[in-house]
């Protein structure tokens, strides 16, 4: 049977990565949870998490955001995924009343293998992941020497970004 590509789960898990942020209510403490609540998801390990980063708002407004990334390795279908994490972020408590609003937990599918995939409401990589200080530095972290599936290695775009204020956390 022929299936779209996008929702198709692979034979073998795939490595996947995903960006955590949060900058409302208990942040860091959930970034913490999210670890364990993606891991607990069918089919998927967390097999890496960077540091947890303190990191000024960027195209936002409010407190500072808490961000990591997660290595995953998983056999749910990019959909699949994307739906799992839009309903971890909701039993966060996760609201939407305008674009970039502040946030009690935001997972953010980074990487799936090296898949480019643009369906509605899907779009992998991330458009905007290697415009953010906040997604690469923990990225580079798990996974130094990363390359993006269409626009190449991540430290070269990292090198570009002096505007963004963010600080490892111990
Ligand atoms: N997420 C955004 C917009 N701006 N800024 C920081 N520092 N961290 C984020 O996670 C973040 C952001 C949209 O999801
Ligand atoms: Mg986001
Ligand atoms: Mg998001």
């Amino acid at each position: 049977m022929n299936r779209p590509l996008a929702a198709a789960g692979p034979a073998e898990p795939e490595r996947v990565f995903v960006g955590v942020g949060a900058n409302l209510g208990e942040a860091r403490a959930a970034v913490g949870h999210a670890r364990v609540a993606v891991g607990a998801l069918p089919g998927t390990r967390v097999v890496a998490a960077s540091s947890c980063w303190r990191t000024a708002p960027v195209d936002a407004s409010g407190p500072d955001f808490f961000n990591a990334v997660l290595e995953l390795r998983t056999t749910l279908a990019p959909r699949e995924l994307l739906e799992a994490l839009l309903a971890i972020e909701r039993e966060h408590g996760r609201e939407r009343p305008y674009r970039n609003a502040p946030r009690t937990l935001d997972l953010d599918l980074l990487l799936y293998g090296g898949r480019c995939i643009e369906v509605p409401g899907l779009v992998v990589p991330h458009p905007r992941m290697h415009l953010r200080a906040f997604v690469l530095d923990p990225l580079a972290e798990i996974a130094p020497g990363l390359a993006h599936p269409a626009l190449g290695p991540l430290a070269a775009w990292r090198e570009r970004i002096t505007d963004q204020p963010i600080e490892r956390l111990t």
